[in-house]
């Protein structure tokens, strides 16, 4: 099989080949994770023909309107993950509080964090929407999951990536040695290694953020928007805005081809002033993505993967892409 040709699974054994110490357990729980992502897609691929679209009347911790798919997502991953015998614990966007593995379950040592089915407010349109996941290492000694253990900072994760529910179905991840996206080929139902040792270019043309808050930005803020879109040909300005309002998606398409995403604070909803992402769910993983492609991920001041926890559905904004582009935002925002 040529190199393109090589699965996901013959790339995790790779990887875990590189670390004599590994016991394989990261590559079982990594693998039954694709698992369940492959159970996503299908159900994902086929909504737009059942009945399983449209809300279902609950609401999520977040206050918003869950749609079935998200909680489809939710569970799927939680049912498969739970008897694996190497989580300790779960973290859902879609899940009020820590979710810990049943007694009746062997625990491991790896705590998951992840956002089942980010974009949902999409799904109806059939925009590309995605799932995230951050894997961890528990801190605390013993059996009981302590918060220490989900709230870790960023620079803590051993493996983050996502799956991109798109017009195929891909699988971005990385374990710290490098970043490496997958694509799925559903005629053998396998991702198949489709790009190779990712690089965001140092510099961009597309800046992405949802414009309709501009009333809501500070003055910093502000100046960031003007910056981008001015008119100066020399200087490769303005860009153009690109905004899906899917997360996965808007960063998948900075990764490849550059640029900057970004959420800002804004005074549109009080309740979150620090904007709307989730740190450990959403910004951290991509942080550590973005960080392995070479570029940046901020929250205008700190490295997102410098921040600190404090609890497990904490917003941050969030300034992501390549190298230059968030250099020129952070000296911007600094006035
Ligand atoms: P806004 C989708 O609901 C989501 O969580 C992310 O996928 C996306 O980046 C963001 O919200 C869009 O938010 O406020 O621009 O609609």
């Amino acid at each position: 099989m040529s190199r393109s040709g090589i699965t996901v699974t013959e790339h995790l054994l790779r990887q875990q080949r590189l670390h004599p110490l590994a016991s394989g357990a990261f590559t079982v729980l990594l693998s039954e994770l694709i698992v369940a992502a492959k159970i996503i897609s299908k159900e994902v691929r086929k909504s737009g023909l059942t009945d399983i679209l449209g809300l279902t009347g609950d609401i999520n911790v977040q206050g918003e309107a869950v749609k079935k798919l998200d909680q489809f997502a939710h569970a799927v991953i939680v049912e498969r993950m739970s008897h694996l015998g190497q989580l300790c614990a779960m973290v859902s966007e879609e899940s009020a509080d820590i979710i810990e593995i049943p007694v009746k379950y062997k625990r491991g040592g790896y705590v998951l964090v992840f956002d089942p089915l980010d974009g949902s407010s999409n799904i109806d349109a059939n925009v590309n929407i995605g799932t995230i996941f951050s894997i961890l290492k528990k801190v605390s000694p013993g059996e009981q999951v302590v918060s220490a253990d989900v709230l870790q900072p960023g620079y803590n994760q051993v493996a983050a990536g996502y799956f991109l529910y798109g017009t195929s179905t891909m699988m971005v991840y990385t374990t710290g040695g490098g970043l490496n996206g997958f694509t799925l080929y559903p005629a053998i139902g396998e991702f198949l290694l489709s790009h190779e040792n990712i690089t965001i270019p140092e510099k961009g043309k597309i800046f992405s953020v949802n414009m309709g808050y501009a009333n809501y930005w500070d003055e910093n803020v502000t100046a960031v928007m003007d910056h981008f879109t001015q008119a100066d040909p020399e200087k490769g300005l303005p860009y153009s805005l690109r905004y899906i309002g899917s997360l996965v998606a808007d960063f998948h398409r900075t990764l490849l081809y550059g640029g900057i995403f970004m959420y800002p604070p804004d005074k549109k909803d009080p309740k979150k002033p620090r904007g709307k992402l989730r740190l450990t769910c959403e910004c951290a993983p991509l942080a550590m993505l973005v960080k392995e492609a070479g570029g940046l991920a901020t929250d205008g001041e700190t490295d997102i993967l410098n921040i600190e926890p404090e609890e497990i559905h904490q917003r941050v904004p969030i300034y992501i892409g390549s190298r230059e582009d968030v250099e020129t935002v952070m000296g911007i925002l600094k006035g």
